[in-house]
């Protein structure tokens, strides 16, 4: 009898970074990372998602730490697996497009920190958002040997999301000069028999290894990532146990007990997993009575399927109603989202265009008026500010929002003059790192404060004394 051909299946650790930006905004602290990262090393993972995403800001906001001294902790800790980071393509891990020269540097100094597989994605899944991001990893690699350029797409649902869509996008990733690609299921829309077909067409579009990542909002994600599987996936995203489901991703032991004995077999010896759980437990537990792990968060939220927008979203949109007292308008914006998200050339939903869509379909119904008042972000997407959307968008729309401005259609960050040199010479004072600047680049407000911290716990003052608010430390 012929053997069936072995394909262990790849698995990509999240409870470093998307595990617990998922279910504790991001609030594991790096003292509680560095105990288990030996065993977690041990596992034989294909890589240890450990940064980016909103650990940057996280990290320097609210742990008062910093960024790349966790990520130089992690990677002495981590001898032979992978590490992983999330990089918003031309916004790198901020909320504004950057000039290519920030872009650069920041790869540059997240591979020479440690970092291994950079993910890049773009709310718009507009590729030339990704290029700089592509091509400074691309360069590192050819220099230091190091660097993996990972292309993500948001994955959505919608007219223009069709088969040749994805397939057509898998051609274009490999002509980019990517090593991979990811499909990147923020939301859980993903279901099972679908992911198969998906998986199936892509591969046979392009050569390059695909990963999948979901979350288990909708309650499907591991019978997706099984079908996945069956299909040819190379890689999937998990998470140990105690940061597993819900907004999370699908558990690792689950996943790893599902496939023994199978071709996909992983290997994974489940004792150690077990041991990595038994770490992690009791911070659960803890994250649990103090209020940062909410059960809300981690049930099935059938309303995702239902609409078909991410859970954040929704929670989001309905904050905005009770504001206005007017939570019984609800069924009305909920109809009204699809309409605008068509209006601005049907992008993906993810942030920053769930925010922008969920805004003005608010006001949309509010107003009682169809885009009788536009956000400031809904006339940037509209002029082509953050690039170009799948479907052209609504003339109607353009005329009345934002009538007879000038619109682009180049890549947004060709109208961004190169400005780390600024960025330097803003914030020298501070400087006790080259990697400094781009924390300052990011988030020069928070970066500001943290630098005053970071000098004010040096110098010995008491930084519980320090004046936060008006950013006086004495000393
Ligand atoms: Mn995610």
């Amino acid at each position: 009898m012929a053997e069936v051909e072995k394909k262990p299946i790849k698995i990509t650790e999240t409870i470093l970074r998307d595990a617990h930006q998922s279910l504790i905004a991001t609030r594991m602290p790096t003292e509680l990372m560095l105990p288990i990262l030996d065993k977690l090393d041990k596992v034989g993972y294909h890589s240890l998602e450990c940064w980016g995403g909103a650990t940057f800001d996280a990290s320097l906001r609210f742990l008062k730490e910093d960024p790349w001294d966790r990520l130089r902790k992690i990677r002495d800790g981590v001898k032979n697996t992978k590490l992983q980071m999330l990089f918003r393509g031309q916004n790198i891990l901020g909320y504004r497009p950057y000039a290519d020269d920030v872009v650069e540097y920041f790869v540059q100094k997240s591979i020479a920190n440690g970092i291994d597989i950079i993910r890049i994605f773009d709310c718009l899944n507009d590729l030339r958002n990704l290029q700089a991001a592509v091509d400074a990893t691309n360069k590192e690699k050819a220099q230091s040997g190091k660097g993996h350029a990972q292309i993500a797409l948001s994955y959505t649902l919608g007219d223009a999301y069709t088969m040749e869509y994805w397939t057509e996008m898998a051609r274009k990733i490999e002509d980019m000069g990517a090593d991979s690609i990811c499909i990147k299921d923020m939301a859980g829309l993903l279901l099972p028999y679908k992911a198969a077909e998906l998986i199936t067409e892509m591969k046979k579009n392009t050569k390059l290894p695909i990963q999948l990542h979901t979350h288990y909002t909708s309650g499907v994600a591991s019978m997706t990532y099984l079908k996945a599987v069956e299909a040819g996936v190379d890689v999937i995203d998990t998470a140990m146990s105690p940061f597993a489901l819900g907004t999370s991703q699908p558990a690792t032991e689950v996943m790893v007990e599902t496939f023994k004995g199978t071709p996909y077999d992983t290997g994974f010896d489940q004792k150690l997993l077990a041991e990595i759980a038994d770490y992690f437990r009791p911070y659960r537990e803890e994250c649990l009575n103090n209020g940062l792990l909410s059960p809300k968060v981690l049930g099935v939220n059938i309303k995702t399927l239902l609409y078909q927008v991410p859970g954040g979203m929704l929670s989001n949109m309905v904050s905005q109603l009770k504001e206005q007292n007017a939570e019984d308008r609800y069924e009305e914006v909920l109809q009204e989202i699809p309409r605008v998200r068509k209006d601005l050339g049907e992008p993906p939903l993810v942030t920053p265009s769930s925010q922008i869509v969920g805004t003005q379909a608010v006001f949309n119904v509010l107003m009682g008026e169809r885009y009788k008042m536009a956000t400031k972000e809904t006339k940037a997407v509209l002029r082509g500010e953050y690039g170009q959307t799948v479907k052209p968008m609504s003339q109607e729309v353009i005329d009345k929002v934002i009538p007879g401005e000038k619109r682009i259609t180049h890549r947004p960050a060709d109208d961004i003059p190169n400005e780390l040199d600024k960025l330097e010479s803003e914030m020298k004072q501070y400087k006790q790192q080259d990697e400094d600047v781009l924390s300052y680049a990011l988030f020069p407000q928070v970066a500001t404060d943290f630098f005053k911290y970071r000098e004010a716990q040096q110098t010995g003052v008491d930084a519980k004394k320090a004046d936060a608010e008006n950013g006086a430390y004495p000393v």
